[in-house]
């Protein structure tokens, strides 16, 4: 217990350190990973907060970030390529990705990189003027509210807050997919601030679904088909957009497992959630789209009950690859 205590507050401390030092030498860009969640986009602003030489920026605003951000008119620079970064780069913080090729552009070289990340599996390739900082939390926004905490607590504004109050509720799903050290986070994150809870969570949930896509969500569920693979229930389906909503959908039916994929100009994305259940008896999406990455190319990982893969080829090859995964997993009793 009280080492698990100090080597997180070791980890802060080092993280101050490194942000420090790279503050001193020139700007410090924060990257979000290019699905632009709201706990990648929250991580990224709120630290980038904490000093005036940090600025967050990245390919993509996802449809909550997007709105959370422009509500709140928080600072976010859309950049395209390593070009849009600034040239007196002192440091490069990433935040909430598993590797390189998830922020979406190449990094330019030679700069000390710092990753602030929570997924299960990650690729990076350090040197040694990197700094890791991972942590087993349910998002990468209780890194960032544990490191303002502790070492910039001036930064914790209202609106800081709820950016970083906004990608723990939706990286935990809710509150259902977390430890229970989340709580005591969201407790610090709200104590002190007028933030009312409820009418901040109806907020941030109301996020418009437009008629085309309900109606893309609705074709996905009428062409969802259920199956059993070895010792696990899975229903599947495939979509155009909005494969995590989906996915969260299919998955309240009861299955362990719903896999979503999506195809579009020879590139394909599975998109799988599971039950706590069937996590706690020995499946984790996270390695089986890792696995899937080393048998047929691709990118994939993320957490052992929600995970992507990204690749070139069909749909077909890509489910296949996914379902003869599962059915090679073993269900422990638990
Ligand atoms: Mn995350």
């Amino acid at each position: 217990m009280k080492r698990s205590a100090s080597s997180l507050s070791d980890s802060l401390v080092t993280l101050n350190n490194w942000i420090e030092q790279a503050c001193l030498i020139g700007a410090v860009p924060v990257i979000t990973g290019m699905n632009g969640d709201m706990d990648t986009v929250g991580s990224a602003i709120s630290l980038a907060a904490s000093h005036p030489n940090m600025m967050a920026c990245g390919l993509h605003l996802g449809r909550i970030s997007k709105r959370v951000c422009t509500e709140l008119g928080a600072p976010f620079k859309k950049i395209t390529n390593n070009s849009d970064l600034p040239s007196n780069i002192g440091g490069i913080i990433i935040v909430d990705a598993a590797s390189e090729s998830q922020i979406g552009f190449e990094l330019p070289e030679g700069i000390p990189k710092c990753i602030i990340d929570h997924h299960e599996s990650n690729s990076w390739q350090f040197s040694s003027s990197d700094l890791m900082i991972k942590m087993n939390v349910s998002a990468t926004t209780e890194i960032i509210a544990k490191y303002l905490i502790n070492h910039s607590h001036s930064t914790l504004t209202e609106p800081v807050r709820k950016l970083l109050l906004a990608g723990l509720i939706t990286d935990s799903g809710r509150f259902k997919h977390n430890s229970k050290d989340s709580f005591t986070t969201a407790d610090e994150i709200l104590s002190d601030s007028k933030i009312d809870y409820a009418n901040f969570v109806e907020w941030l949930e109301s996020s418009q679904i437009n008629s085309s896509e309900r109606g893309s969500l609705l074709n996905g569920l009428q062409r969802s088909k259920a199956t059993e693979l070895g010792e696990w229930s899975i229903i599947h389906s495939y979509c155009g957009t909005l494969e995590a909503r989906l996915a969260g959908l299919l998955l309240g039916i009861g299955h362990d497992i719903s896999l979503v994929s999506r195809s579009r100009d020879g590139e394909t994305r599975l998109t799988a959630r599971a039950t706590k259940k069937a996590t706690s008896q020995g499946l984790s999406l996270a390695e089986i789209m890792t696995n899937i990455a080393e048998q047929i190319g691709g990118e994939g990982g993320g957490h052992a009950g929600a995970a992507g893969w990204t690749g070139n080829v069909d749909r077909i090859t890509a489910e296949s690859s996914f379902m003869s995964n599962v059915a090679k997993i073993p269900r422990e009793s638990s």
